[in-house]
């Protein structure tokens, strides 16, 4: 089994509902057979993006707690995303890891309470430009997905997305080149490590645009992209998942 091919888009902070209309652009203007579509848009607008979306696309969460409930002021419960609408969550995303001090082993708990609410884990991983300059990407991602990625990801319940952090809304992209060889590495260090690590759907993130995704989806290993700020507006968004 081939992965699946996933157009994601990472709203972030940004949206009301008036920006569902933006989904119903979406689905009008690009019909997705042969590839699963999700947004990820602000916990506010899961339940009524999801209502509203119907079957056309998934919707995800940005982030979850590790605890199934609690004393846990702002956080939300993967079972909450769930209930809300939800089928997909992001993890460990730069942003969470910098604003928030996000370690790799609290990226698997909450990894962990993602499958075990019935979520698919997108886990996130991206060295720093730092570390590019000084020759540990590789390193650096082995690290993140031996510390993030828990031992009950399956290709159904977990996707992962590289997401080099100083490509993270840049408008920098790294080289085809690169791509090809973080993508390589991980696919290497999944199927060793997982029985159906051959089957897990890996992303490319980073200032992805309908100008260049379609170079970016024919390297090897790429079976999708995160998209942030593309992701915002049909018009630019709808063009990426065509070219998926
Ligand atoms: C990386 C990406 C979405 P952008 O954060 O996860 O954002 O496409 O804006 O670089």
């Amino acid at each position: 089994m081939a992965p699946q091919k996933l157009a994601a888009g990472n709203w972030k902070m940004n949206g009301t509902l008036a920006s569902l209309a933006e989904i119903d652009r979406l689905i009008a203007d690009h019909p997705t057979p042969g590839c699963d579509v999700l947004i990820c848009p602000p916990a506010t607008l899961i339940h009524a993006m999801a209502a509203r979306a119907g079957t056309a696309l998934a919707v995800g969460g940005q982030d979850c707690h590790a605890k199934a409930s609690g004393a846990h002021t702002g956080d939300i419960a993967a079972a909450e995303l769930k209930d809300a609408g939800a089928s997909h969550v992001i993890l460990g995303h730069s942003e969470r890891r910098t604003d928030h001090h996000e370690t790799d082993a609290e990226v698997l708990a909450k990894s962990q309470a993602a499958h075990e609410a019935g979520l698919i884990a997108v886990i996130c991983v991206g060295e720093t430009e730092a570390q590019r300059d000084a020759g540990q990407t590789l390193d650096v991602i082995a690290a993140q997905l031996a510390g993030s990625v828990p031992d009950g990801a399956r290709a159904a319940n977990t996707v992962i997305a590289y997401e080099p952090v100083w490509a993270i809304g840049t408008g920098r992209t790294p080289t085809n080149d690169q791509i090809a060889e973080v993508h390589a590495r991980m696919r290497a260090l999944l199927t060793a490590r997982f029985a159906d690590g051959a089957d897990m759907a890996l992303l490319y993130g980073g200032s992805v645009k309908p100008g260049n995704a379609a170079e970016i989806f024919a390297i090897p290993h790429v079976n999708g992209a995160l998209v942030g700020g593309a992701s915002l507006k049909a018009v630019d968004f709808g063009p990426i998942v065509a070219a998926l």
